[in-house]
């Protein structure tokens, strides 16, 4: 990066070999790769379930697979999720951008990503256990609306949505609770879009799932500046109660993570960081971010869970509580 000032912390640091997946290394026509979904499978492979754009700009999911998450990967020969618009009319333009949740009690996948309806992005739900068999849900949360990931495990006994829907408000993120998956309700605002000149103003929305600490759940967010030359896509830190998610403990006013690289600063989209998904290092502390680069290709930068929540500690500043934060929203 040409004039990055050291003073300002590192807490990611990127693979030297990014970006770690282009289209060039598909083995059918397709035009950019990108905001894959991640999960470590239980041999420890490295599964991305990448966002595949087709050359009709319509996208679907295709997953590769590497022993070391970095490179060697094997890419499934064919698309491994299609829209199924015929049985599921809101894909009609296509799927994107999924988050993959290992949930144990129903030893399954669940990968909430956005169906592309007429009426806008929405966030459906799949299940699947071989990431080759899929069981849909269907649309869970109407447009507009994206940026979803289920819970690993109940809370109070409910299914547990992180989402972030438009509305007059703005896109702030919310979580909503379901007792079947399919029918969601109980939704309340937990972080919300700054205003003015901040990094996170107007627009914010969950990027990988959250990630289960002993303090809580920790959350990277993307927050989207509006800027006379086009968005910039950058990530925040928050951190929520472990019992009671709808609390937020702490959030940090600085992003910690943007486009620096070339690869991050052009593309299709220019100046995007998107990451949908994470591994754990075998150490319980290494978070390998695996992130769409300009909506382009797919890159990763690694760093410490331990830094990160120390970082919030540090920098975090209590947040007011839900209850307010929804009137400030709806006061606007
Ligand atoms: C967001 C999402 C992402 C995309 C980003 C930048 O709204 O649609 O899929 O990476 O915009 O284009």
């Amino acid at each position: 990066m040409p004039f990055r000032n050291q003073h300002v912390m590192t807490l990611f640091h990127r693979e030297n070999q990014n970006p770690i997946l282009t289209a060039a290394d598909w083995p059918y026509e397709a035009s950019t790769i990108f905001n894959a979904g991640v999960t470590r499978l239980p041999d420890g492979t490295t599964l991305l379930l990448c966002r595949v754009e087709d050359m009709r700009g319509h996208s679907h999911l295709c997953a590769a697979r590497s022993r070391n998450g970095v490179s060697d990967w094997e890419v499934d020969p064919q698309p491994t999720l299609l829209a199924d618009p015929d049985h599921y009319p809101e894909e009609v333009w296509g799927i994107e951008d999924p988050r993959i949740t290992f949930v144990p009690e129903m030893n399954q996948y669940m990968i909430a990503y956005t169906s592309y309806s007429y009426g806008g992005p929405g966030v459906s739900l799949a299940a699947t256990r071989d990431f080759k068999h899929f069981e849909r849900y269907g649309v869970v949360m109407p447009p507009e609306d994206k940026d979803a990931a289920l819970l690993p495990r109940r809370i109070r006994g409910q299914w547990a949505l992180i989402h972030r829907p438009v509305s007059n408000w703005g896109a702030h993120i919310w979580i909503s609770y379901s007792s079947d998956l399919s029918h969601w309700g109980d939704h309340k605002i937990i972080l919300e879009a700054r205003r003015g000149a901040w990094w996170d103003a107007n627009k914010i929305g969950l990027s990988p799932p959250p990630i289960e600490t002993d303090e809580g759940w920790l959350m990277i967010y993307h927050g989207v500046r509006q800027t006379a030359a086009g968005c910039i896509y950058r990530l925040g830190l928050a951190l929520f109660d472990l019992d009671n998610p709808e609390q937020c403990l702490r959030r940090g006013d600085a992003w910690v993570f943007g486009p620096e690289m070339t690869y991050e600063r052009e593309g299709d989209v220019g100046n995007v960081v998107f990451p949908c998904g994470y591994t754990i290092g075998d150490d319980g502390d290494t978070i390998n971010l695996y992130y769409g680069a300009a909506d382009t290709s797919m890159a990763l930068a690694r760093g410490s869970i331990r830094e990160l929540l120390d970082w919030l500690h540090e920098r975090g500043k209590l947040e007011s509580n839900t209850a307010m934060a929804t009137e400030t929203a709806a006061s606007r």
